[in-house]
């Protein structure tokens, strides 16, 4: 098989039946939450188990046995005793509840419901008479809290909420949603309602209370989080002395923001925050401003593995176009968070080029912080190492560990859409879904071969109307698409392939993606990348590692005429391997995702390219 070359142009170039919020700006899609998604699919069913049977234990013992999370809020309840670890552990544990309520859905389990029940106990005990709740500031000096808006105190109340939210809906238990909407209702108490500036640090209460809205319809969240977002780039936060308000996202008003700048989590968190509030309240200027952060985010800031941030020292984006490998920062939870921006943003448009993004931050960028077990996670995910990357079980700051927790059991999120007349099928993951399409309920199930083959099949398992609009990835150069075995007439609107009819139970729409082994140029802007190319097969970027190739690895070098075999093979969960060989050179690549699974060694995505 000969590569395919192609230049990126860039950098390498819910509501459920509860809802009772309004959507006054027209969405173009609304998400089939996870909970009426079941996945059976080969790839990711496993990392749901995982999730199950390893992260989350992990997280459970790190929080209770190996650190002094569980601690700090059994002295906060006591109002006595010190604070161990860091200022905003508190988040760490939150996440780790809204990972086992979501994993709850998937995986029923009594006995750790009871024991995140008790955890539940414990944060109630700890929050204070007047809503309030942390156990940094309890333990270390309630008279110094809200004085530093960097030391993240909405942004763990934001995690509370998203916590107490889900464990909710996986429960129909409100104890904690009850502390989590005392500890709003305090806030809003202290800051909106009594006219008193509030810049949060790090952004993450704004996109919680859209959920707290949508879930209960109450307007006064909605309302909290535009006031939030609106304090911002004003000249109202303390926040200049360490990084500079650029790391903030404070310099300007958001809906002026136009270029990206600052630490990449808190970006992606701030622009999930604008895209839901924008998504009710109108006329925010909020997706002018999303529209062009995103074309400048993608088209000069981001890795081919979908990962941003590359700079160690911010956690932040540096010059457009440097995107070094060996330092590459790329957090974890940036890739995520990209996962989370990208979504809300095809909500909003129905335009695949979103997804396209996120798939690549999903199955690259996102993938490789979780080791295969699901027991160990990169906090950095660098392009290219000497060996010295090794997934850890626990890092001293724990946001990607605990985020990974809660985020391959929502997965199900990203698969399946709906509009008034239409299903949207956005990934191709083997599932069941119950869809909710205008007023008709359609359940479909979906059987996939990706991301080793391109091949998926939908089946309806009862009648509906209306339009089925399948994504076709910009991967695939081409694609086939039947209805019941007979080729079907469709339109492409935003690169999503449009059937209408009348379906029938039992009706199966198959599209074939085939996945040509690709070698991706860099834009050349981008010094770090001459005269290479990383390899790329469906959505899944390649690399090499030194284990694979180990007395040619410092000589690997491909070219037009590398031919490509691609092999299947158990190791590593099941993975295709692509073997590239010319004349006596041969390259052994692995899914990037997968690597540091063995003895650390080297490793590069980017390969030299013989012209
Ligand atoms: O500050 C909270 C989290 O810790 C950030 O999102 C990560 O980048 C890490 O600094
Ligand atoms: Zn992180």
């Amino acid at each position: 098989m000969k590569p395919f070359i192609i230049s990126v142009a860039a950098a390498i170039l819910c509501c459920t039946a509860s809802c009772t919020a309004e959507t006054t700006q027209q969405k173009a899609i609304t998400q089939v939450g996870f909970e009426n998604v079941k996945i059976q699919d080969a790839f990711w069913s496993p990392y749901l188990e995982n999730n199950a049977l390893h992260t989350i234990p992990v997280c459970i013992d790190q929080i209770e046995n190996q650190t002094g999370r569980i601690r700090n809020f059994e002295n906060a309840a006591k109002r006595k005793g010190q604070h161990s670890g860091i200022f905003f552990d508190d988040s760490d544990v939150y996440k780790a509840v809204e990972g086992v309520a979501y994993s709850l859905i998937n995986h029923p389990d009594a006995e750790l419901e009871k024991h995140m029940d008790e955890w539940i106990d414990k944060f109630a005990a700890a929050q204070l008479e007047d809503g309030y709740i942390n156990t940094f500031y309890t333990l270390t000096g309630l008279e110094n809290r809200w004085t530093d808006m960097d030391k993240h105190e909405m942004y763990c109340a934001g995690h509370l909420l998203e916590g107490a939210i889900a464990y909710y809906k996986a429960t129909g238990k409100d104890k904690l949603l009850q502390v989590a909407i005392r500890m709003v209702d305090y806030m809003m108490e202290t800051f909106m309602l009594a006219d008193r500036h509030w810049v949060p640090g790090h952004e993450e209460i704004e996109l919680a209370l859209c959920k707290l809205y949508a879930l209960n319809g109450e307007k006064k969240y909605l309302e909290f989080a535009h006031w939030l977002l609106e304090q911002r780039g004003r000249g109202y936060s303390n926040l200049a002395q360490s990084y500079g308000l650029k790391h903030y996202q404070d310099v300007v008003p958001v809906k002026d923001l136009r270029e990206i700048h600052g630490h990449a989590v808190r970006a992606m968190y701030l622009f999930c925050g604008m895209a839901d509030v924008a998504s009710y309240i109108p006329d925010t200027g909020y997706m002018e401003a999303l529209d062009s952060l995103w074309l400048n985010v993608t088209g000069g800031h981001m890795y081919v593995t979908g990962g941003i941030g590359v700079a160690y020292r911010t956690e932040g984006f540096s010059e457009p176009y440097d995107l070094p490998n060996y330092e590459a920062y790329c957090e974890t939870c940036a890739s995520i968070g990209m996962v989370l921006w990208n979504h809300r943003m095809n909500e909003w448009k129905g335009d695949a080029q979103y997804v396209n993004v996120l798939e690549r931050s999903l199955y690259n960028g996102v993938l490789a912080g979780i080791s295969l077990q699901g027991d160990r996670f990169f906090y950095v995910n660098p392009l290219a190492s000497h060996g010295n990357h090794h997934r850890q079980a626990w890092y001293g700051c724990a946001c990607c560990p605990s985020n990974v927790c809660r985020f391959i059991p929502s997965v199900g999120n990203y698969i399946y859409g709906t509009s008034r007349d239409a299903l949207w099928v956005n990934l191709y993951i083997g599932s069941e879904a119950t869809c909710k399409v205008g007023r008709k309920e359609v359940k479909v199930k979906m059987e996939t071969e990706m991301p080793w083959q391109g091949t998926s099949r939908l089946t309806f398992e009862n009648k509906m109307k209306g339009q089925l609009r399948l994504r076709i990835p910009d991967w695939a150069e081409n694609f086939t698409l039947s209805v019941n075995d007979e080729p079907v007439a469709y339109q492409t609107e935003r690169g999503y392939a449009v059937v209408e009819r009348r379906w029938k139970e039992g009706d199966v729409v198959e599209i074939n993606t085939p996945m040509k082994v690709k070698a991706v140029a860099a834009d050349p802007r981008v010094k770090a990348d001459e005269g290479q190319r990383a390899i790329q097969r469906g959505p899944l970027v390649y690399c090499a590692e030194q284990v694979d190739n180990t007395d040619t690895f410092q000589e690997i070098a491909i070219s037009e005429k590398t031919e490509w075999q691609t092999v299947p093979v158990e190791e590593l969960g099941g993975i295709t391997r692509l073997v590239g060989s010319e004349k006596e050179q041969t390259v052994n690549l692995i899914p990037y995702y997968a690597w540091d699974n063995r003895e650390a060694c080297e490793m590069r995505v980017w390969l030299p390219w013989r012209e």
